[in-house]
């Protein structure tokens, strides 16, 4: 049954039997205080606005019954997954050094978990994931292959970084993506607004842009 998203550059043709949301990083250690992204210096207050619209909209794919899958981005507690690189990135404290959360992005521990307001419930598959794009090193793709999936609202954190990667990931694998503004953030709103302009431009030439309104219109 083919329905319409309300979206940018032009609407979206879309089938909810073939539609998944995806919640991207939504962990404590992004969107609360003494995780990873403070880590880096940002002020994670500014990441704080994408929940709300998550959550309904979360409540809108569940009721409508819609395929949901979260992420997760994070380590092995050995780092034995973690590039050498990506280590030594950051300010103060790196990946895998104590915080007030536990060991910063490491599987297992309170500050790699999903935020409670947004807490995945039986059915919906997690992907732990070592890099920015959620089709790196995962069974992403497969998951949604078995699932015929074609086309994914993508919501989450950070715009530009896991949320604009994964997009780009994804389209180069044949989905379509469709990214409701309010439900992804950055801790940069410049990033955040060149992101979603890059994501539609030249004709979605990676992607749609909406909000949370036209998405649960388009569901119910
Ligand atoms: N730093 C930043 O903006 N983001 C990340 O490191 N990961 C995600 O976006 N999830």
């Amino acid at each position: 049954m083919t329905r319409l998203f309300q979206a940018e550059p032009f609407a979206l043709n879309f089938d909810p039997a073939t539609t998944a949301l995806v919640v991207i990083d939504m962990q404590r250690d992004f969107v609360e205080p003494g995780g990873f992204g403070e880590a880096l210096g940002n002020d994670v207050s500014l990441v704080r606005s994408a929940i709300e619209p998550c959550g309904k909209l979360l409540d809108t794919a569940r009721e409508a019954g819609i395929m949901v899958i979260h992420t997760r981005e994070g380590h092995r507690a050995d780092l034995t997954d973690c590039p050498p690189a990506k280590l030594t990135r950051g300010g103060k404290t790196f990946i895998g050094e104590k915080g007030p959360k536990g060991r910063i992005l490491i599987r297992g521990e309170a500050g790699h978990d999903i935020i409670p307001e947004l807490y995945p419930i039986a059915g919906e598959p997690i992907i732990d994931k070592p890099g920015k794009g959620a089709f790196y090193q995962t069974d992403l793709h497969l998951i949604l292959q078995n699932n015929n999936i074609k086309t994914l609202i993508v919501c989450g954190v950070t715009t530009e970084v896991c949320v604009g990667t994964t997009v780009r990931e994804a389209n180069d694998r044949g989905y379509e993506c469709i990214v409701p503004e309010d439900c992804v953030g950055s801790y940069f709103p410049e990033f955040h607004q060149s992101t979603l302009d890059m994501l539609k431009a030249q004709g979605a030439i990676f992607g749609w842009v909406s909000n949370s309104e036209n998405i649960i219109e388009g569901l119910k």
